[in-house]
């Protein structure tokens, strides 16, 4: 990317090519509310000083808030957090051999005075909502959108009331 061309205003990150399934859907909610993304591989024990650049450069870039997920000793979102004065959203990818509690425990203990918003094991949609939040928060469109968003949470959760409801009323079972 050339100097001058700006950054997707959102970022994300990922420790590997094999956290994607888990980032994928972090894209996917931010491309239903319009919002263009930026995505690379970077890992904070691979290719530590590629991330210090990239974390060092993201403000000035145009970037407004950073996605980070990583799987084990996650260190890539709390490492970039500690590099930016942005945002930063870390999913903690889920782990074979302890199933991303991990990955949880790593991303979310942060010190005092560098704040790293923790989603839930495999929350990349989640993650991917709270950037277009965090972006909404300035934006009345996209805030308008958010909302017409919870109202369509709202509807299928009630959807789902009286389907079971009448599943009951009629003495059948969903099992
Ligand atoms: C972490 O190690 C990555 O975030 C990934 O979750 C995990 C395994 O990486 P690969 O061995 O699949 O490249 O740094």
């Amino acid at each position: 990317m050339s100097r001058a061309a700006k950054a997707a205003p959102v970022a994300i990150v990922m420790g590997s090519d094999s956290d994607w399934p888990t980032m994928e859907p972090a894209r996917n909610a931010c491309e239903r509310f319009g919002v263009a993304t930026e995505v690379r591989v970077l890992s904070a024990h691979r290719t530590p000083l590629d991330m210090v650049r990239f974390a060092r450069a993201a403000a000035g870039r145009g970037t407004r808030v950073i996605i980070a997920g990583a799987g084990g000793a996650a260190h890539l979102p709390g490492m970039v957090a500690s590099l930016t004065p942005l945002p930063v959203i870390g999913v903690p990818v889920e782990s074979k051999a302890l199933k991303g509690m991990d990955s949880l425990l790593s991303i979310v203990q942060m010190p005092s005075g560098i704040p790293v918003a923790t989603v839930a094991i495999g929350g990349g949609w989640n993650a991917g909502l709270l950037a277009v939040q965090v972006l909404a928060s300035s934006d009345e469109r996209l805030r308008r959108r958010v909302t017409e968003y919870r109202r369509e949470l709202e509807r299928e959760s009630r959807a789902k009331h009286r389907r079971l409801a009448r599943l009951l009323a009629s003495g059948g079972s969903q099992g």
